[in-house]
């Protein structure tokens, strides 16, 4: 029996192939939860038929996340049937899309599979897929869409909530979306070279949509299959999945929009005058608090700092501190972005208190001419120092 696979940790990022010992051609992961039932004679399938296309030079990797029927277990006593097979049992992390590419990092395949456990993607279609990727393909994916391809059984409902994910994927991210006609199939293969070393940010179910949006794949090949009905076990599709569908392409539809990052860092700035403005307001206007101007004011800027780095953090330099995300290293970049801001701070309130008390200027208006002035300042610092963009290897 092979003993269980450690589960990758950190970023999901794919190795490129010269970091695998002992390439092989095709890794197939079988992501799992509570399949107890089928899932030996979909494993027990499966392999024949790697077994005839690919002897010696294919992988299969079951993710299994924890499950209570012990379906990892099943799956590991057949691994001393069939010694091209391993199962990473996780703990720690739920989620089909994460299980997928825990698999793929811990994969020594030059090509990278996915496919159901339930025998609702007929292992046979591997073997189109696979003949797709040798002439070319980044990517093939197998579809229901076209000629030869299809759904069994399904409700007139489960066609419509399926036609209207992918309708509302069209809208939202077309250039994504729109590369193939299937973009909600869970069965694919896909080149290393196309994802390796590309972060992934992985939210529920669709995968796939996830290494259209982030991969390299230039070369598209489809593969007709007829999606069977389920007969064994339980479906898991819940309400939640179609929540985290949306939120998954929201989040990709903001990664993919061409903002350079001093307009993040300006967006992230306006914010942080929102909440200076409005804290500078409850704290000295008269009809307020009525408290000094430069005590409101250290309080409103101080505040907006914080606002600011955490934005900063998570999405202006998001891809510098999603490599060093331990909270040591936050609460070091947090320390140096203070201290930055600090300075501009005392800098902020001296111009502020020179435009109200020497110039007579309203404090609103001279308060964002000194926000404007230093942000400019704290922009190129915190680049430098507190993110040191600098250091990113070029892509
Ligand atoms: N590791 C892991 N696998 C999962 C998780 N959720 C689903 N799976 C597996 O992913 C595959 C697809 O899930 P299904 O529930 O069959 O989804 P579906 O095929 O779209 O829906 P049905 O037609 O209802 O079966 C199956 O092999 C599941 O066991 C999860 O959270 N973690
Ligand atoms: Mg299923």
């Amino acid at each position: 029996m092979n003993p269980l696979h450690p589960q990758p940790e950190g970023p999901y990022v794919v190795g490129a192939a010269d970091s695998q010992p002992a390439a092989l051609q095709l890794s197939v992961i079988v992501p799992t939860y509570r399949e107890s039932s089928g899932i030996a004679e979909m494993l027990e399938r499966l392999t024949g038929i790697l077994q005839s296309l690919l002897p010696g030079q294919y992988e299969i990797i079951v993710v299994d996340d924890d499950s209570p029927d012990l379906t990892w277990q099943i799956a590991q006593e057949l691994s001393s049937k069939i010694p091209e097979l391993r199962v990473m049992r996780r703990e720690t992390e739920r989620g089909l899309s994460t299980a997928v590419l825990r698999g793929w990092q811990a994969a020594r395949g030059n090509f990278l599979a996915v496919i159901d456990a339930d025998l609702q993607h007929p292992p046979e279609t591997m073997v189109d897929l696979f003949r797709m990727m040798q002439r070319g393909s980044d990517i093939a994916v197998a579809t229901r869409h076209v000629e030869g391809g299809g759904v069994s059984d399904w409700s007139l409902f489960r066609r419509v909530i399926s036609r209207g994910a992918q309708l509302i994927g069209l809208v939202m991210l077309p250039g994504v979306v729109g590369k193939v006609t299937d973009p909600m199939s869970g069965y694919f293969m896909v080149r290393r070279s196309a994802i390796a070393n590309i972060e992934m940010r992985p939210l529920g179910y669709k995968i796939l949509i996830e290494v259209l949006a982030r991969g390299r794949c230039r070369w598209i090949g489809e593969v007709p299959y007829v999606f069977r009905e389920r007969d064994q076990g339980q479906s898991k599709v819940t309400r939640k999945i179609y929540v985290d569908y949306v939120r998954h392409l929201f989040r990709l539809r903001l990664a993919l929009l061409p903002l350079s990052r001093f307009f993040r860092f300006a967006v992230v700035g306006c914010s942080g005058v929102i909440v200076d403005m409005g804290l500078l307001y409850l704290l000295s206007d008269p009809s307020m608090l009525a408290w000094g101007l430069t005590r409101s004011k250290l309080i409103a800027s101080e505040t907006a700092i914080i606002n600011n780095f955490v934005w900063n953090d998570l999405w202006t330099f998001g891809d510098v501190s999603m490599r060093h995300r331990t909270w040591q290293n936050r609460l070091r970049r947090f320390g140096k972005f203070q201290m930055i801001c600090f300075v501009g701070l005392v800098l902020n309130a001296a111009i502020l208190n020179f435009q109200f008390n020497v110039l007579g200027i309203n404090r609103y208006v001279a308060n964002a001419i000194s926000i404007v002035l230093v942000t400019g300042w704290n922009y190129w610092l915190n680049l430098k120092i507190s993110w040191r963009v600098a250091d990113l290897p070029k892509p």
